[in-house]
């Protein structure tokens, strides 16, 4: 049986592949695993159907058989554990790479979410020219250790995992910014993981939906 994910009926992101279902959709290429998808519209996602799946009543979710998961971290944890490919055999090796999938989220994740709100919802606020300068910061300090740590490595830790998959999907959404031009080894690991063949098929996947909803 397919897992069924659910994604925005129309991404806001138009086709750029930061709506949170491109990650899960990329971890399930990764481990070759088919799906289907559940578009749902705003309205839909705050109806109670929607909420029976995700209280926050939003996207993604995954369903499989009676199990009903929200939380892309949580989903890729799990997908990570019943199909090989997205974390290492190894007990040790898959605990460091845990670790990474929480890096991301934990400690990467929030200050990029916090400039990319502070961008679209405080730009007209009086003190946005000097909040700007404390976020960026604040990312730029993350950014720092990343890259310390990443070196010239391919990968976080030995072999691409889940937590490469969750870090660059959190960074990428920095490509908008000019916050990743003084770090060209993130660059480079964003462009190698966008390479990756599952990568590709599923911001492939993603982008076409949102081209069937704008011509529809
Ligand atoms: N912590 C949850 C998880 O990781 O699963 C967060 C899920 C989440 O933020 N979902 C968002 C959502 O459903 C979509 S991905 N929002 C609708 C709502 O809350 O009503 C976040 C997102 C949205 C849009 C863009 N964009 O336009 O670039 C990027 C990322």
């Amino acid at each position: 049986m397919n897992p069924t994910i659910t994604a925005f009926k129309r991404s806001p992101d138009a086709g750029r592949g930061l709506a949170r279902d491109t990650r899960v959709r990329w971890a399930l290429e990764e481990v070759q695993q088919p799906y289907d998808v559940r578009y749902l519209t705003f309205t839909e996602l705050k109806e109670p159907s929607h909420r029976a799946l995700n209280p926050f009543g939003q996207i993604p979710t995954f369903e499989v058989g009676e199990l009903i998961m929200f939380e892309t971290g949580a989903i890729i944890l799990y997908i990570g554990s019943h199909h090989a490919g997205l974390l290492p055999g190894e007990t040790n090796a898959r605990a460091r790479a845990i670790s990474w999938m929480f890096a991301a989220l934990n400690s990467v994740e929030p200050a990029i979410i916090d400039l990319a709100n502070a961008r679209i919802e405080e730009r007209e606020q009086p003190w946005f020219a000097q909040r700007m300068p404390l976020i960026e910061k604040r990312v730029r300090a993350r950014l720092d250790v990343l890259a310390n740590h990443l070196g010239s490595a391919m990968w976080l830790d030995g072999e691409f995992s889940a937590g490469d998959l969750l870090m660059v999907s959190v960074i990428q959404r920095l490509k908008v910014t000019n916050l990743l031009d003084n770090y060209p080894t993130l660059l480079a690991y964003i462009a190698r993981a966008e390479a990756r063949p599952a990568f590709q098929r599923a911001f492939a996947a993603q982008l076409a939906a949102f081209n069937a909803s704008a011509n529809a």
